[in-house]
């Protein structure tokens, strides 16, 4: 369809300008900059081709927007209050206020209409690569022939800043191999960052870059005036299937201000005499404030009519493919709901104290097989750790474009490449699509989660679940050496709120922590899985590693209590069977997620970890944090070294032998104190 121009076009982008202005005035802190000169693409985009439902922000086929340079939010609680979204002019009016609609940052879960959670710039970036996955594997596996259900597209803001972070190359690079026709970047190309022009920092060709990531580019000259270039341009790059889109949009930053064009625009409010000017200059009064004429209003209501009329008319098409295909109608309805499919756990495997010592990470494998086959929107896959990781399930499909002859969107396995960070972030975009659509697991070593640590923050505050498969936890993976072994990472995530740290011990702990990671529907999960052979306990079971932390060895009237986690936890156990020789009694719990036990009832975790008799912590990693949980802690507070699996454990004193020398000396420590002994438990209960 040829361009068609408005006569209010021009009324519409000045009030998104002002109302972007008056908001960020008003809080007296905010981005001013982009918003304006983002505002022609933004009316642009949202009047001629955005499909969304305002009334029914959860509508599932609509189109995906991400502002990844989130810090221009302004913008889009702006254009989010225009289309009829529940965000009001006093919404507007408390923008950057203490438990307002309109935080500094967009969050998804806070402002209706708001899919992710940007201002960590790059971040949005890979979010959007990983919508536009969701979308294309959607399509693939439940469009038919004549219903097309699942098949719009994922439109996202990016500027300077984004395209200088790494975590935007890795996504760009991923989807220019996945060629995503149905992604659209929209570059905000306006040469300005905070310190001041990109040309002290950022001069590369961008074009050529997306160009060799083989994106489509396109460019429109004048961002602030050429509606209709825009327009064409959107067009293209909806029309190109086979590649996702970049869009160099030339803007002005702060377009109207006097300082426009320069730094001084992009993250201060404007001083009052120019923003007079700039309302005179758009035809606003500049003695009134929030300004939406009647005009604007109405163009805005027809948008919003347009998104209703789209999604009853998806309703239609949904319900007569109910007819013809009820299975998939019955899968889809389920996954919208987001619920598991019924029974699913009973696909989660038990195993008996006898079967084989088995690594926890091939433990994984099998249960990433099993629930594979019940769990449709299980969608795994591995930063090219794949034969390591163990997280491809046997006549896995690679989610792959078809051309490739590597697989199809309808695979469930995504080689993500050598790309922690944009794998995370992808994750957290595959997450977001929303109810049970797709559950992304996704592998590693444990120590290159770190790499991605930007992506899993906000996978924590953004409420969504992410399962990390996390291999080779500790020095236990040998050779490697201390590059390789992680120290710090776990009490990084473990520092990290609402992040479920697992690192089960063997078989059923293991199922247990898959157990909690899919049913944690609002929080990602690490599981930190080891390379090497661990034994199976003797007492553990799904519903018991489920509560976080139990007792795998009691023993009445103990004199010492010893706590670990993992791999450790066999070790606890040796040194526990080594003390009962000595005539020391000793009990051992296992703490396989911190987070988790942390909820338990008081009178539970005192069970686990009772006042009494010292409590010594056994863990291969930084000591930091056990103080919660332990008088005394074994562990690692320096790098690790590089040499089999056993000698490091023994160089860093982590044995049987060493745990019963270190709970002897915790025992007669306490004795000589002479006082009673609580668990550090019961200070934190009673303060
Ligand atoms: C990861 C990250 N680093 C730093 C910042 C702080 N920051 C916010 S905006 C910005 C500059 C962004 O420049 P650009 O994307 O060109 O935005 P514009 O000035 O054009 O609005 C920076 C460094 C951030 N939000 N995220
Ligand atoms: C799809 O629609 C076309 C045109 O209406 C029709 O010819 C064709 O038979 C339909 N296909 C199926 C599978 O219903
Ligand atoms: C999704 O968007 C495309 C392009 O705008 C449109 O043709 C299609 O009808 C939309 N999908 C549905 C199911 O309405
Ligand atoms: C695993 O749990 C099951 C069910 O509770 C139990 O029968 C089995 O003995 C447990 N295995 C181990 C190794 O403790
Ligand atoms: C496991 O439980 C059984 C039965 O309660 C008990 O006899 C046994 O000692 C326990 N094993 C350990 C290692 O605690
Ligand atoms: C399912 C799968 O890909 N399994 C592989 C796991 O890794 C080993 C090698 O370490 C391969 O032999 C398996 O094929
Ligand atoms: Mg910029």
């Amino acid at each position: 369809m040829p361009f068609q121009a408005d006569k209010n076009d021009q009324l519409a982008i000045n009030t998104i300008r002002t109302l972007a202005l008056d908001t960020v005035n008003k809080a007296n802190s905010g981005h001013p900059g982009a918003p304006m000169g983002m505002a022609p693409i933004t009316h642009l985009l949202f009047s001629r081709f955005f499909n969304c439902n305002p009334a029914n922000p959860h509508y599932v086929n609509r189109d995906r927007f991400v502002l990844s340079n989130g810090h221009a939010c302004a913008l889009q609680y702006v254009l989010l209050h225009l289309l009829g979204y529940k965000v009001t002019i006093d919404d507007l009016k408390q923008f950057r206020q203490l438990d307002s609609i309109t935080p500094g940052h967009p969050e998804v879960g806070v402002t209706p209409g708001i899919e992710v959670t940007t201002g960590p710039l790059g971040q949005g970036f890979a979010n959007a690569v990983g919508l536009a996955i969701a979308q294309a594997h959607l399509g693939a596996t439940f469009n038919k022939e004549n219903f097309s259900l699942f098949d719009n597209y994922t439109y996202m803001f990016t500027g300077d800043g984004c395209l200088m972070e790494g975590v935007s190359s890795e996504a760009a690079s991923l989807a220019g191999h996945l060629k995503l026709g149905n992604l659209i970047a929209i570059y905000d190309d306006n040469q300005i960052s905070i310190d001041g022009s990109t040309a002290i920092a950022f001069t590369e060709d961008v074009s050529k870059r997306f160009e060799a990531y083989d994106w489509q580019v396109l460019h429109v000259e004048n961002g602030n005036e050429d509606l209709e270039g825009m327009y064409k341009a959107i067009e293209e790059a909806r029309a190109e299937k086979h590649k996702p889109t970049l869009i160099v949009l030339r803007t002005t930053i702060g377009y109207g201000s006097r300082d426009q064009g320069t730094h001084s625009v992009h993250g201060n409010p404007l001083k009052a005499d120019d923003t007079v000017q700039i309302k005179k200059k758009f035809g606003f009064n500049p003695e009134e404030y929030f300004v939406v004429p009647d005009e604007v209003r109405s163009m805005y209501a027809s948008y919003a009519k347009r998104g209703a009329e789209h999604e009853q008319k998806w309703q239609a098409l949904h319900k007569e493919y109910e007819s013809k295909f009820p299975e998939e109608a019955a899968d889809i309805a389920r996954r919208i709901e987001g619920k598991l499919p019924t029974g699913w756990e009973k696909a989660l495997p038990e195993f008996k104290p006898t079967d084989d010592a088995v690594a926890t990470r091939k433990l994984s494998e099998m249960i990433l097989a099993k629930l594979s086959t019940v769990v449709p929107e299980l969608v795994s896959g591995s930063a090219d750790l794949t034969p390591s990781n163990l997280t491809r399930w046997k006549n896995a499909v690679d989610f792959q474009p078809k051309e490739t002859g590597l697989g199809d969107y309808t695979g469930r396995y995504i080689r993500y490449g050598v790309r922690e960070h944009g794998m995370g972030a992808i994750a957290n975009g595959i997450a977001a699509y929303g109810g049970n659509l797709m559950v992304p697991a996704i592998g590693t070593f444990l120590n290159f989660v770190s790499y991605a640590a930007g992506a899993v923050r906000l996978s924590a505050l953004s409420h969504l679940r992410v399962i990390w498969v996390a291999t080779h936890d500790s020095i236990g993976l040998g050779e490697d050496g201390p590059t390789h072994q992680p120290i710090e990472t776990v009490a990084h995530f473990r520092a990290l709120p609402n992040c479920n740290v697992w690192r089960p011990a063997d078989g059923n702990e293991t199922s247990a922590a898959y157990y909690m990671a899919l049913t944690s529907t609002r929080t990602p999960s690490i599981l930190c899985l080891s390379r090497q052979n661990l034994n199976q306990l003797e007492n553990s079971s799904i519903e018991k590693a489920s509560k976080g932390g139990y007792v795998v060895r009691e023993a009445e009237n103990a004199a010492i209590t010893l706590v670990a986690t993992g791999s450790e936890v066999a070790i606890a156990l040796e040194a526990a069977e080594l003390l009962e020789k000595s005539g020391v009694k000793a009990r051992v719990a296992s703490l396989p997620c911190w987070e988790v036990f942390r909820q338990q009832s008081d009178d539970y975790k005192l069970s686990v970890l009772p006042d009494g008799a010292p409590i010594l912590s056994v863990e291969a990693y930084t000591t930091m944090g056990w103080a919660e949980w332990s008088h005394a802690h074994v562990g690692i507070n320096t790098f690790g070294a590089s040499a089999p699996a056993k000698a490091v454990y023994k160089k860093f004193g982590i044995t049987g032998e060493d745990v019963a020398k270190r709970s002897q000396k915790a025992i007669d420590y306490f004795k000589k104190l002479g006082h009673p002994v609580y668990s550090p438990l019961t200070q934190s209960i009673n303060i």
